[in-house]
């Protein structure tokens, strides 16, 4: 097949425009408005929209149970770089008309890997190069790059975690290279997902000696990029299982603790994604709580998970009510430390339109969009603020206050305890709070 010099994968769709609630066009944005002021800033600040390379142009539909439904012309040329090439060609063409401003790619999304690292890091050099004109021509920009460290056979046992050492070293080229490529390529942040550090049975696992090694790797991949200039976040997204029987990056309360006990938790955040928050039998929100209470929400993967199954099924997001929930304590912790929002989801493997791509990012984009408009109006126009502090208030004067700020002892307490009366029961409103959220969506 010949090459296309002028990209046209997306033919018969051009740039989405916004175009309002009541536009019946299907591809138009009916709450993106990038250019509409939210509480003090642009939509498209507060929402920095990412098309994740991985989901969107390498992504087949390919499942266990059969191959894949979707056969990308850019696949087609048996050359990796012209691949490549086309490839990039056809993902900025789709980023363009989306008009985000942001993408994420592994290294291995850019271009395949090659036999040899010496091989891998020429194919990398070469398409840096192109990915960096295409960036240049259009103005958009990496939020943030990672690495592959989870498909390649040679990681079935970790990377960073592998008990054979020279794995971890292999792994630690791979990162250096894939540092390399996002510094190059000016990304924003750095992410680390860590696919298959963990394990699938403990008997065969020194636990702690994995950590150990963990901890070390991710400090030494820090040190490598503020030596090469990095300014960015790294950011370790959690996730409790699949492929591993159990990650050590469980959740984020987990990944929290072993940031701290590891020193690394200045450089590091954390990035949230909806359906692995699932998968640990959280909720988003509770995520996210986690994370902006410790100061530590630096992003998200946005996508959701199925009600009726155990897995990763990374859908795009439509869940009005989840989303609103999240925007809530994404405008409450001033926004996310440096990440965006990146769309780690996939279309169905029976959705094999061209066009079925641009429904997904029209529909999660306009998801966040409107979840943010409603959380804005709830935080400003609702008691949904003033009914939580008031919950607290007890701790805002007097020996609540004192407690708050550790002038009491436990005998204070005793002593306070027996000079008043038994708790009068205070109820939670709980279903109140609900009914302020509903009433604003
Ligand atoms: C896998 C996943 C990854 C990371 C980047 O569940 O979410 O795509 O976001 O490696
Ligand atoms: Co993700």
């Amino acid at each position: 097949m010949a090459l296309r010099n002028t990209s046209d994968y997306y033919k018969g769709v051009g740039n989405i425009p916004f175009e309002g609630k009541d536009s019946d066009n299907p591809l138009s944005f009916k709450y993106y408005n990038p250019d509409q002021l939210v509480a003090g800033k642009r939509m498209g600040e507060h929402l920095k929209f990412a098309v994740a390379y991985w989901h969107s142009f390498c992504g087949t539909g390919a499942d266990p149970f059969g191959p894949g439904t979707l056969q990308h012309p850019w696949d087609i040329p048996s050359d990796p770089m012209d691949a490549a090439k086309a490839k990039a060609d056809a993902a900025f063409e789709f980023i363009e008309k989306i008009g985000f401003d942001y993408f994420c790619f592994h290294d291995f999304d850019l271009i395949r890997e090659g036999s040899s690292l010496k091989e891998s890091e020429k194919r990398l050099a070469k398409i840096v190069e192109y990915v960096k004109g295409k960036m240049q021509k259009t103005g958009v920009q990496l939020l943030w790059g990672t690495a592959n460290c989870f498909s390649n056979p040679r990681y079935m046992n970790g990377a960073a975690t592998n008990p054979d050492f020279k794995v971890v070293a292999r792994a630690g080229a791979q990162i250096k290279l894939a540092l390399d490529t996002t510094i190059e390529l000016n990304g924003h942040n750095y992410v680390f997902w860590g696919g298959r550090e963990g394990y699938m049975s403990l008997l065969n696992t020194d636990m702690k000696r994995e950590l150990d090694h963990m901890g070390r790797f991710l400090g030494m991949a820090r040190d490598y990029a503020r030596k090469a200039g990095f300014k960015g976040t790294f950011f370790i997204e959690p996730k409790p299982m699949e492929p591993m029987k159990h990650q050590y990056d469980f959740d984020a309360a987990t990944v929290i603790g072993f940031l701290n006990h590891y020193g690394l938790e200045s450089d590091f955040k954390l990035n949230i994604e909806v359906n692995h928050a699932t998968l640990a039998s959280h909720s988003f929100a509770h995520e996210l709580e986690v994370a902006a209470s410790h100061g530590m929400l630096g992003s998200i993967d946005a996508n959701r998970g199925d009600y009726q199954n155990g897995w990763d099924t990374d859908q795009f997001p439509n869940n009005i009510t989840e989303v609103t929930e999240a925007m809530l304590i994404l405008l409450e912790a001033g926004g996310l430390k440096g990440g965006g929002i990146n769309f780690d989801a996939k279309i169905r493997r029976n959705s094999t339109d061209p066009e079925d791509i641009f429904h997904a990012h029209i529909g999660g984009a306009d998801t966040f969009a409107r979840a943010l408009l409603i959380a804005d109006r709830i935080i400003n126009s609702s008691r949904y603020t003033q009914l939580r502090k008031e919950r607290y208030s007890s701790f805002d004067q007097g020996h609540g206050k004192k407690f708050e700020e550790g002038r009491l002892a436990l005998k204070d307490l005793y002593e306070i305890a027996m000079e008043g009366e038994e708790p009068k029961l205070r109820s939670g409103k709980q279903e109140l709070f609900e009914n302020i959220i509903n009433q604003y969506i």
